[in-house]
């Protein structure tokens, strides 16, 4: 069985920057239903014992409706995951001089990463994701649609935002970009970044890292 992660903080520890209510919604709810669907989904299916990883990368682009429900179940709840490890009080600031050096070789500084990320964000059609992504050689800042994920495109995260309205509605409206300036001046957590590039970024994939039976690592 998937089990809903904890977050790794408290329920106000994020405000004013997202509020406890959104967190309850979003956490308590939004991701909760995923993690149920995906149980319900997997159980009795020949991949009732599989990593969510590997449940990821089967059901990527099936044509058979039961898969793509599966799909989409299975990277919510790895999206979200990742999304709360992504997000912490006291965060931004600026990272670390590997991944500083990087991002000034590939993205044009800080300054230039925030704009590309503001920018595909912010006009990114619908619901989705944006990430920082690294594809073995550089990063890059992408989008992806729905449930879509860059584990599924052979691409190494390392930090994602959700881009649905639920995760931004109720503090801010429907005014996406303040969200996401929010986002990236006070809530990004730069060691999780790097934590995900010096762990999974010197291979073509990221390796597989919890099991269903296992606690879930984040
Ligand atoms: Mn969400």
């Amino acid at each position: 069985m998937f089990e809903l992660p904890e977050l790794p903080y408290g329920e106000s520890e994020l405000e004013p920057f997202m509020s406890r209510e959104t967190l309850r919604e979003h956490h308590g709810k939004h991701h909760r239903k995923y993690v149920d669907t995906l149980n319900e989904l997997v159980a009795g299916s020949p991949l009732a014992t599989e990593t969510l990883e590997t449940i990821i990368r089967h059901t990527a682009g099936s044509a058979d409706a039961e898969e793509r429900k599966m799909f989409n179940n299975a990277a919510q709840h790895w999206n979200h995951s990742f999304f709360w490890q992504s997000t912490g009080p006291g965060g931004s600031g600026e990272p670390g001089p590997e991944l500083s050096a990087l991002i000034e070789r590939d993205l044009g500084g800080l300054a230039g990463f925030h704009d590309e990320f503001l920018g595909q964000a912010s006009e990114h059609f619908g619901s989705g994701w944006a990430w920082l992504v690294f594809d073995g050689t550089s990063l890059a800042v992408m989008t992806t649609h729905d449930a879509d994920t860059p584990l599924a495109q052979g691409k190494t995260a390392l930090l994602g935002c959700d881009l649905w309205e639920h995760a931004y509605y109720l503090d801010f409206q429907s005014r996406r970009a303040e969200y996401l300036a929010a986002w990236l001046e006070h809530l990004v957590q730069w060691q999780f970044a790097e934590q995900n590039l010096s762990e999974n970024g010197h291979g073509a994939h990221p390796e597989l890292t919890f099991a269903p039976d296992e606690p879930v690592a984040w």
